[in-house]
């Protein structure tokens, strides 16, 4: 599960249909993988990932 996170860097929610305005860099892309790192002013994704 992802997490979006407060809008950073420009984002606007006024567009719900852009994904890059919730989630950044690998995260924003669609595909099947996914990064996970500290906080910063230009990343603040939350995953969360069940390993069961
Ligand atoms: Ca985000
Ligand atoms: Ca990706």
């Amino acid at each position: 599960m992802l997490v979006a996170g407060r809008e950073i860097n420009g984002q606007t929610r006024s567009d719900k249909t852009d994904i890059s305005n919730y989630l950044e860099d690998e995260n924003a892309d669609a595909d099947e993988h996914f990064i996970s790192q500290a906080a910063t002013n230009n990343f603040n994704d939350v995953v969360y990932w069940n390993s069961e």
